[in-house]
């Protein structure tokens, strides 16, 4: 039994399956992958990167899994850049079974990534539909939803409206992330199918590529093993968090991603 991760592959420093493999496999969750593309680094602080682009190769890797008999439990996507490795994606969920988790990575701070479509947003919203769960940033959430008037500091009736869209697209569950509150600090914001609870935590005022890789990592590990939907996102926030605080600690450069090491013991003291 295992979970097919579909994002890109960073060979240097830390973001997506470099980040999202070590978290699932620590969680007992076996994961295959499906790379997007082959990048020399992350892509956020180095200014000459290789990219190799895999969109053919995930054609023929989900063919050759078919002609084996080789189908998987669960699939996780991240970046996926475009809409034909949108569609690759669908075709995927559609030979698995179990829990898909969507995050929908396109933007950051109100902005787009650069290099994606405008029209990306509406192309992702096909693949949020065929999501068990989400986990859009704010950036993202707004994106998807057309409830866009900027990054500001939002209040509950903000979030609710933000959430009766997304749920409204399909997803049982999900987790809009980095909110800035009304109230002080930021928060994460989810919903389990029944209610919404918000989980609000200290602004670090720092961020490092990948740590949005490994919220959400942690989140689907927990909840494939059946941990409580609430649970798990309170588990993948403290992580995240003492993860950015570690790598703030040790002076980490900012372009090499999450320092994973303190996340990982962070699951073995917490016995997760
Ligand atoms: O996992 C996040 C991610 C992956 N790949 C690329 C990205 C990002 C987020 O910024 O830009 C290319």
């Amino acid at each position: 039994m295992a979970i097919l991760a579909i994002h890109d592959l960073s060979c240097y420093s830390k973001s997506s399956l470099t980040v999202v493999i070590p978290v699932l496999e620590a969680l007992g969750v076996e994961t295959a992958v499906l790379p997007v593309s082959i990048l020399s680094t992350q892509t956020d602080g180095f200014d000459d990167i290789a990219a190799v682009d895999n969109t053919e190769g995930m054609e023929h890797i989900l063919s050759a899994y078919n002609r084996l008999g080789i189908s998987f439990e669960g699939v996780y996507t991240g970046y996926l850049g475009d809409s034909r490795r949108i569609d690759i994606a669908i075709k995927a969920i559609d030979s698995s079974s179990g829990p898909v988790l969507v995050d929908p990575v396109m933007g950051d701070d109100g902005k787009l990534y650069p290099s994606l479509s405008d029209d990306l947003p509406q192309q992702m919203i096909r693949l949020v539909k065929r999501a068990d769960i989400i986990t859009p940033n704010l950036t993202e959430a707004m994106m998807l939803t057309g409830l866009d008037d900027g990054i500001r500091k939002l209040g509950q009736r903000d979030i609710h409206d933000l959430i009766d869209v997304l749920r409204s697209f399909g997803p049982e569950k999900g987790v809009i992330t980095s909110i800035p509150l009304v109230s002080g600090g930021l928060g994460n914001a989810a919903w389990n199918g029944k209610e919404i609870r918000l989980f609000s935590y200290e602004d670090l005022g720092a961020s490092f590529p990948g740590a949005g890789d490994l919220f959400a990592s942690v989140l689907y590990g927990l909840t494939l093993r059946g941990d409580s939907f609430f649970g798990s996102a309170l588990h993948a926030e403290d992580i995240a968090c003492r993860a950015i605080e570690e790598s703030l600690k040790s002076g980490r450069e900012r372009r090499l991603g999450i320092e994973l090491y303190p996340a990982l013991r962070e699951m073995s003291r917490r016995m997760l």
